[in-house]
């Protein structure tokens, strides 16, 4: 089904229902109902009645006769919710079987368990947000880093929708001005080729723009991999836990030790997935478990966006060490000499001592510097790759009816480019959309949100 949020195609909802907190022991747990029954529903499971519009009622939640908590009872009344719907939070308190207990009374009396996302989903279609302030709330759940969440915060209050707004108000302006002298060719006088070619390179400028932000926001949102690679026992894993600063991975002078690929993300202001892996070795001792290990410390080497090369500094480069280098040279990678506490090398790689801790502000410093070359604080907005293809549709289409008007093509032609470049932002915005693009975006959410 395409929805076109213009046409006001009038959308039938059934009363929906989730909890909306962690399913875990906490101070507070929310159970959300959204639909034209909310109210209904919470008159049913608690001894309230009649609740005051967007006042805290406090009471109990009842089943039949039986209390189950003591709880805030949050009544929003449409239009004046996150959904645009009728609205009822209940706040109770955080325990796993308390939050689920409520929610099977909400079911029982006439609510339906809600899908991924479902609420935003609402929150759109009821014209609440646009697609881009729905994408931004995924985003500001799912951030890595804190810089994000602020980016993300900018995209939640609409500035990137209001940016395509702005452009497209031009373009449907042009747009306008082409069909008027089509139509009205005796009343109206078709607008200059020149006025065209200015307007199509403006909004293509502008389009430019907030494309020169997409690497960035790529990167801000899915991180970089950065994999410790090396032989057994020269301390890939006592790094790991340096850098995290939490003994995660566990340390032995036992070859072989690690076996999986351990994977942790830290927040260098781009996410950092900082990946351990089994030592590489070539050996008859080697086990099948630890040779799967070893297979995917390769596979991890090349998803690599920076290899951390680690050698013992006590026992100097060896021939094992050279066969792994090998695999790693053509990579971007910094060669760390490690245990320099019990060695003096003399070597113009990094030293470094998990022991001492030796080099480990340095080492951090230059991660930062190959990997996060990207300033997230001068980003006044993000994208995500469904918006940059958008943006890079409208785009295409701009630049072929700007090469129809400089070849003073027929308006009437020019015009099938514009109206594709329109619907390219509109798609960003979600003014048209799809079924299955709004199920993609909304299945990316958890339930309750
Ligand atoms: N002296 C010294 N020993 C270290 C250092 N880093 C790791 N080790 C020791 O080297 C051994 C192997 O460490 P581990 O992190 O398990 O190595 P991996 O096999 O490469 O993961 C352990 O006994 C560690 O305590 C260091 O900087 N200095
Ligand atoms: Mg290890």
């Amino acid at each position: 089904m395409v929805y076109n949020i213009n046409m006001n195609i009038l959308q039938e909802f059934d009363t929906i229902s989730a909890i909306s907190t962690p399913i875990a022991t906490g101070g507070v747990g929310v159970i959300r109902i959204s639909g034209d029954k909310s109210f209904e529903i919470a008159e049913k499971i608690s001894d309230k009645k009649n609740f005051k519009h967007n006042y805290i009622t406090h009471g109990w939640i009842l089943d039949g006769e039986k209390k189950v908590d003591e709880v805030l009872i949050l009544p929003f009344k449409s239009p004046k919710s996150y959904t645009g719907e009728d609205v009822i939070e209940i706040h109770c308190h955080g325990g796993v079987n308390i939050v689920k207990k409520i929610l099977e009374l909400t079911l029982l009396n006439g609510a339906r368990h809600a899908e991924r996302g479902e609420f935003t989903k609402r929150a759109f279609l009821n014209k609440k947000m646009d697609l881009s302030q729905a994408e931004a709330v995924a985003d500001l759940i799912h951030s890595k880093t804190k810089d994000f969440v602020i980016t993300s915060a900018k995209n939640l209050s609409g500035v990137l929708g209001n940016k395509i707004v702005e452009i497209r108000k031009n373009i449907f302006e042009v747009l306008s001005r082409i069909v008027a002298g089509i139509d009205f060719p005796e009343d109206v006088k078709e607008p200059e080729y020149d006025y065209l070619i200015s307007e199509f390179k403006k909004s293509i400028d502008e389009i430019d723009e907030i494309l020169k932000g997409a690497d960035t926001s790529n990167i801000l949102r899915q991180g970089v991999s950065v994999a410790i690679v090396g032989r057994p026992n020269v301390g890939k894993s006592s790094l790991f836990n340096t850098l995290l600063n939490i003994d995660r991975a566990i340390v032995t002078d036992i070859a072989g030790t690690t076996r999986d690929v351990l994977k942790e993300t830290l927040d260098f202001g781009i996410p950092v997935t900082l990946v351990d892996t089994a030592g590489i070795r070539e050996s008859e001792d080697v086990s099948k478990v630890e040779e799967i290990g070893i297979e995917y410390s390769k596979q991890s080497l090349d998803e690599a966006d920076l290899v951390l090369f680690l050698y013992d500094a006590s026992e100097g480069i060896t021939k094992e060490d050279t066969d792994i280098w090998e695999l790693v040279k053509d990579k971007k990678n910094i060669r760390i000499a490690n245990k320099s506490d019990i060695a003096k090398c003399e070597t113009d790689d990094l030293k470094i001592s998990t022991k001492t801790k030796q080099g480990i502000d340095e080492l951090k410093t230059k991660i930062k510097n190959i990997v996060c070359d990207v300033n997230p604080e001068t980003l006044e907005f993000s994208t995500n790759i469904r918006q940059q293809n958008c943006l890079r549709d409208a785009r295409a289409s701009l630049m072929i009816a700007l090469d129809g008007a400089e070849r003073k093509e027929l308006q009437d032609m020019i015009s099938i480019d514009v109206k594709s470049a329109l619907l390219a932002l509109d798609e960003l915005t979600g003014e048209v959309i799809t079924d299955d693009i709004l199920n993609n975006i909304f299945d990316n959410f958890c339930i309750g949100k």
